[in-house]
This record gives C-alpha cells, structure tokens and sequence, in this order.
C-alpha cells in the first residue's frame, strides 16, 4: 500500500467522523503524495530533449538513407556513395527533430562502400574501432575528476540496423563476419531490405534461413525485452518476425482516397505502412515507441559495461586480489605505482650497465685502432729509415764513383800531355 493511498484512506476515515459529529469539512485542494514523482522525470527530460544512436550496416544502395527518411518522416538529404571506395569507411550525420515539443538529438552513422571490396575480410574493422572509441570517450569521461556529463554528448551506439541484401537465399559471409564481431558490442536488429523486391513465400523461408544461420553461428542479435508485463505480449511477438522486412519510401501514393507512404509499381503498390505489406511499422514501433529506452539500458548496462570491464582489466585493475579477498582501488593504484618505480629503477639500471659495457667496448676498440696506427707509424719509420740508409749507401758509391772518375780524368790529361810532348820531340827529330 503506497503513502498516498494511506493518506487518502486516512483523509476520508477523518472526514467522515467529522461528517457523523456535524462538524465542517475541508476539501483538499489539489493532488499530493509521491505517486506524480514520474511526472518530474517526464517533465525533465522533454527539457533535456532525447538522444538516440543509430548505426546502419548495409551494402551501398540496399536502402539505408531511404529508411531512415522513412522512419523518422523527414529528408535528411543524404547524398549517394560510390561504389569505388577502397575500403570500408563511416559516416556520421547529427540532427535535432522536433515532434510536438519533443526534441529528439539523432545520430546516424551510415556504412559507406560496404561490400563493395575484393577483400572483404577487413570491412567489419572500422565498424568495431568506431564503436569501441565511443566507449573509451565515455570512460574516459567517467575517469576524469572533473566529470561533465551534463554537457557531455554519448555517442555510444544504441541500435545497429543491419541490411541484408534481399537476395531470398542466405546471409553472406560478410554479413556473418561482421555481425559476429559486433554482437557484444551493439544490440543489432537484422532487416531484410529492399523486401518488396521479393515474394511473400519466398521471403517467410528467407527469414527461417536467416535466424538458423545466426544461430549456428552463434550471433547473438537483440531480443525484445519479455520480462515487463506491459510489453511482454508485443515484445514475444516482435521476437517472432526478427528479421524485420523492410521497405523504404517518402513518396506519397494515391489509395483509393486516401495518399500513403509507399512505392508504386505497374501492378500495384507497396504501402510502407500497412503491416500486410512489410514490418516497417513494427520496427518504427519498436524503435521510437517501445524500447529506445531498454536498447540505450542495455547499451549501458551489457555493451558498455563489458568494454569497461575487459579495458579496466588489461590496465591491471581488478576488484579481488590473488588471495580473493576484495581490494580497493586506492591499494591497486599504491601497488601499480610501486611496480612501476620498481620497473623504471630496473630499466635504469640495465640502461647503466649496457652504457658502461658500450663505453668499454669503444674504448676496447680505441685502444686497439691505437695500437694499429702505432704499429703502422713504426712500420713505415722502420721501411723510411732503411730507404734513408739505402739512398746514402748510393750517394757514397755515387760520389766514390764521381772522384775516381776525376781522377781518371786528371790522369788521362797527364798522358795526352806526355803524349803531344813525345810527338813534339819526335816531330823535332826528324827536322
Ligand atoms: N525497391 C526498393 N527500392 C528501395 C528501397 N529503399 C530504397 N530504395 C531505392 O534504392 C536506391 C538506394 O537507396 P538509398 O537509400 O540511397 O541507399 P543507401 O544504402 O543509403 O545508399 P548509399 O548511401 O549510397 O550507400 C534508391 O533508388 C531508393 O529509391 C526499398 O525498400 N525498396
Ligand atoms: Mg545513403
């Protein structure tokens, strides 16, 4: 029994004792007690507005920008990708909607030239780098001292709407590759898009083949919240048309009397709202109007909540020590400090170490450059001498040379002298 049912019990037991003794009576004038505590909330956040992540996975021209135009009954003027991009890139688009006075702050981050590889192998990557930087931004908000998050903008992911290219006969591998490598990261809601573009027989199978092919591959999609009695009929049901079927158009169509959203073919047309013709209702229902709350929950509560986990863990924190006992913050921040000095100090010493070995090493290596020089210098004092000496040995023979051949020269002039004497006297005989 709440307060306020006390107080009014009370209030009407007093009013009618009065009434039995004759007395006036007093109306109370307006409401009270705590059960116009929502009403605060309500009130708060259509001030604060509301903000919605949404991630759309899907090949280039599968539909994504149309639905989104669809779902929220707007164009937000999305311009076409090619299909020549070299790999996988993002593209993040903000906008504030007004319905009523409801301000409603949408993200839309859109795949662009997904599919479009030879490789495809590493077209999931950029897709898991986004949406784990979404989360490190948040934790490191929440890690800050002076933390904002009045101001602060949450571009985590609520949503992934995963395209799948209508192709009636299973998913690709891309769509496996991918989806494993998110589903503990992001609730993903499977869409078959394009659904017009096939038959109602073909696309019940198609739909069967899809959830048998994520189960075995043990991708684990979002599933409609059961466990609140108000929703728990629409939420089993919606469980039971995953993947959604969707087609997308903001084309207005002549029905009858009536104009409706949909597409026109010569044989008849598709009207985006009516539940016999695709499940784009229930996902629009879905989204906005029953669970954009539990998928920002769980956003907050699974997703987030494990990359805070895994990342807090790889920093060494932990909330029991080895002997399991519980430790506080406080004591794994002294012991992480303590390791680390210790490790500096250790660092610093082998850095000491391996300089003195370098600085021996090098002067090892002086010494030894030294010793060869010297060798060299005494090497070529040694081969400069003995050139010196054999250069003067020459210069003695030379000059020895250069003395007997002066005086042979001094000797044979003495003998042409006797000679012409002799020839003089001989010549004197003979007169
Ligand atoms: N038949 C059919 N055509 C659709 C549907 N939704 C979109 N289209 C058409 O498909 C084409 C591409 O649609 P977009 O919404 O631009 O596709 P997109 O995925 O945003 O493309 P990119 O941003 O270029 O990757 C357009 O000509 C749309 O009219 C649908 O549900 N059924
Ligand atoms: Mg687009």
């Amino acid at each position: 029994m709440t307060f306020s049912i006390l107080i009014n019990i009370f209030v009407f037991v007093f009013f009618s004792k009065q009434k039995e003794d004759n007395i006036r009576c007093l109306t109370t004038l307006g409401h009270f007690g705590f059960d116009c505590l929502p009403q605060q909330l309500v009130n708060k956040s259509v001030q604060q507005g509301f903000f919605f992540n949404i991630l759309c996975v899907g090949e280039t021209g599968i539909g994504k920008s149309t639905l989104i135009d669809t779902l929220f009954n707007t164009n937000l003027k999305d311009k076409k990708s090619s299909h020549f991009y070299p790999n996988v890139r993002l593209k993040i688009q903000t906008y504030e909607l007004q319905e009523s006075n409801i301000q409603l702050n949408l993200t839309v981050v859109k795949t662009v030239g997904y599919g479009d590889q030879i490789n495809k192998e590493g077209s999931y990557q950029p897709i898991v780098d986004y949406i784990d930087a979404q989360f490190e931004s948040y934790l490191q908000e929440e890690l800050k001292i002076k933390r904002s998050f009045v101001d602060y903008h949450d571009s985590r992911i609520h949503v992934c709407l995963y395209f799948i290219s209508p192709t009636g006969h299973s998913l690709k591998s891309l769509d496996l590759l991918t989806m494993k490598n998110i589903d503990s990261k992001v609730n993903i809601i499977p869409l078959i898009a394009k659904a017009d573009t096939i038959s109602k027989n073909d696309l019940q199978k198609f739909k069967c083949k899809i959830m048998s092919e994520l189960i075995s591959n043990g991708i684990q999609i979002y599933q409609f919240p059961t466990d609140d009695e108000a929703t728990t009929d629409v939420n089993t049901s919606m469980n039971g048309h995953l993947p959604f079927a969707v087609v997308g158009s903001t084309d207005e169509v002549k029905v009858g009397k009536r104009m409706v959203r949909g597409r026109q073919y010569p044989w008849g047309v598709l009207q985006v709202e009516n539940e016999n013709h695709c499940n784009f209702v229930k996902l629009r229902d879905v989204l906005l109007c029953t669970n954009m709350e539990d998928l920002k929950e769980q956003t907050h509560t699974w997703h987030y909540e494990r990359y805070r986990c895994s990342k807090l863990q790889k920093m060494g924190f932990t909330d029991v020590g080895p002997d399991n006992q519980p430790v506080s913050f406080q004591e794994i921040y002294e012991a992480k400090r303590q390791d680390f000095l210790d490790q500096c100090q250790r660092e610093e010493e082998q850095l000491k170490q391996k300089f003195m070995q370098r600085v021996k090493e090098k002067e090892r290596a002086f010494k030894e450059a030294e010793k060869e020089l010297q060798d060299k210098f005494e090497h070529l004092k040694r081969v400069q001498q003995e050139e010196t000496m054999k250069l003067e040995e020459e210069r003695r023979q030379l000059e020895e040379e250069i003395i007997d051949f002066y005086k042979m020269k001094a000797a044979s002039g003495t003998l042409q002298t006797q000679e012409c004497t002799n020839i003089r006297k001989d010549k004197d005989r003979k007169k």
